[in-house]
């Protein structure tokens, strides 16, 4: 099933200068890029982009980490996109993370780990909205 998700390129990924080389991967997986913004997160909107995460004792610092500086959301389409992802993306742990992935290559710990992608249909139609209108997806 052709599906939607949502994946943003994190403020450490930015700062390095390695969105491209991010972007190059995920489209040679076989997404199609149906949207892409670059913006700077207020903690206000970081902390509403993780709401499901406040009570956690980790929130505070996430927060911080991603209104540190600018990051790409973008929308990507391809068969079973949310899994797709999750596997091109590895484990939210760097150091678990199989070798090849975007985190394993990128990510430097935990909460520095490069890149976001939706976990269910539900979360990314959420994460969708949250970003993008519809008018700005192609
Ligand atoms: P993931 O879906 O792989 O991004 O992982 P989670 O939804 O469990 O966590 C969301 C984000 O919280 C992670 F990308 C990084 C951060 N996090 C921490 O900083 N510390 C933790 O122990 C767990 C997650």
């Amino acid at each position: 099933m052709l599906e939607r998700t949502l994946a943003i390129l994190k403020p450490d990924t930015v700062a390095a200068g390695d969105a491209g080389k991010i972007l190059a991967m995920i489209e040679a997986a076989g997404f199609r890029i149906a949207g892409m913004k670059m913006l700077s997160l207020s903690e206000k909107k970081a902390g509403q982009f993780y709401a499901v995460h406040r009570e956690r004792p980790f929130y505070g610092s996430l927060v911080k980490f991603m209104s540190e500086g600018p990051v790409i959301p973008m929308v990507l389409e391809r068969e079973n996109a949310i899994p797709q992802l999750r596997q091109v993306m590895g484990a939210t742990d760097p150091a678990k993370a199989s070798d090849g992935t975007i985190r394993k290559l990128h990510g430097t710990s935990i909460e520095r780990n490069s890149i976001h992608g939706s976990d269910a249909p539900d979360t990314a139609r959420f994460e969708i909205g949250f970003f993008f209108s519809e008018y700005e997806l192609v």
